[in-house]
């Protein structure tokens, strides 16, 4: 078979897991509303079947679920644009995850680093879904040939095991380029959002304390509180970036505030040489009311008309489904099952 090409063409998910935070927002919503006008087709889905890795109650699933299509469209993501959808109204995901975990290799999923942080020392408890996570999240992102996949700095390994997986399919059944090699695109200065008690772990819908996350959600005063509280050394804004080397707490401060002015860490710390936390944490916290406060505002009318963002999923779901059940199809032919047509 001759090496097929493949256009252009991004896939990213959210899981609806709970309140989206500020690591979210800035390392992947608004970098899906900056590529949204590069030409290229652009897919946002709501990853509901990764969500249901672990417990979620199925009253909080259905209300997270619309409410990040609301944050997707509240943030400047155009359903009529990119395709807005949620994953369990497109059954292909599943079924080309199904033959994902028969490609994958035991080996492979045991060095997932966010399966060990997340079981933690609870593996032999956890629900098999969360260990076969990546496998699925391979067949979402294949599952249209996409190319290119905007994450955070935590999704790399899965992105990269997705590449694994599609070389591994298009060898055993000599169909090269079958499967294209996405790219996972990490860029920009808040790839990796820190929480803010502990800069040694990243900013999580579930982490245990709301004081360790900025919920796209809060208000002004929450988050002015929560700034205020972060964890930060006695030093304050160095003269020049080196000065951040070793100190994760004020570089996470940093990063968030040049990726919300859009600026380089230099100038931000150009901006602030020698002031010291008690005039940068109150700067912070108004930037980060001035993003956040038209965004939530428009998520809470949006969420006044759940009828409309299920309407936004389900004609998403069709244009999605119109893509992927061509390649499925395909690939269940490659495979050798037997389709009656
Ligand atoms: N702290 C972060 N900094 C930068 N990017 C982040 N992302 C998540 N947290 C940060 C990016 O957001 C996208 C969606 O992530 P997800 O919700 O599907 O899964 P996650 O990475 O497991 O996010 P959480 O908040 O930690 O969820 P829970 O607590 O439910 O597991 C991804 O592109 C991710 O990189």
């Amino acid at each position: 078979m001759t090496e097929q090409t493949h256009t252009k063409r991004v896939f990213s998910g959210i899981k609806p897991s709970g309140g989206l935070t500020l690591g979210n927002y800035l390392g992947a919503i608004k970098r899906f509303v900056d590529t949204q006008d590069s030409g290229v087709e652009t897919l946002y889905c709501v990853v509901d079947l990764h969500a249901i890795t672990v417990w979620q109650d199925p009253a909080q699933l259905r209300y997270a679920t619309r409410e990040l299509v609301a944050a997707y469209v509240a943030a400047g993501l155009d359903p009529a644009k990119s395709i807005l959808f949620n994953q369990s109204q497109v059954s292909a995901h599943a079924e080309l995850g199904w033959l994902f975990n028969c490609v994958a290799r035991m080996g492979w999923m045991n060095r997932m680093t966010q399966f060990k942080d997340k079981a933690g020392k609870n593996a032999e408890k956890v629900s098999l879904g969360l260990y076969a996570y990546p496998s699925l999240m391979a067949a979402d992102i294949l599952v249209y040939h996409a190319t290119h996949v905007p994450v955070g700095e935590d999704q790399k390994q899965h992105v990269e095991l997705t590449r694994d997986i599609a070389a591994k399919f298009n060898n055993d059944f000599g169909v090269p380029g079958f499967f294209p090699m996405p790219e996972p695109v990490i860029e920009g200065p808040a790839t990796r959002v820190m929480n803010l008690r502990d800069a040694t772990k990243k900013m999580s819908k579930s982490g245990e304390s709301d004081m360790e996350r900025i919920n796209m959600t809060d208000d002004a005063e929450t988050i002015a509180k929560k700034f205020k509280k972060a964890r930060t050394d006695p030093d304050g804004i160095p003269g020049e970036v080196k000065g951040l080397d070793g100190r994760p707490e004020a570089r996470n401060l940093v990063d968030i505030y040049a990726a919300l002015s859009a600026q380089s860490v230099e100038a931000v710390v150009a901006e602030y040489a020698g002031a010291g936390w008690g005039a940068f944490k109150p700067a912070l916290a108004e930037l980060a009311v001035a993003k956040l406060a038209p965004i939530s505002t428009e998520m809470a009318r949006l969420m006044q008309a759940p009828d409309e963002l299920d309407r936004i999923l389900g004609q998403g779901a069709e244009r999605a489904a119109a893509i992927a059940t061509p390649n499925l199809h395909k690939a269940y032919d490659i495979v050798g099952f037997v389709r009656s047509r």
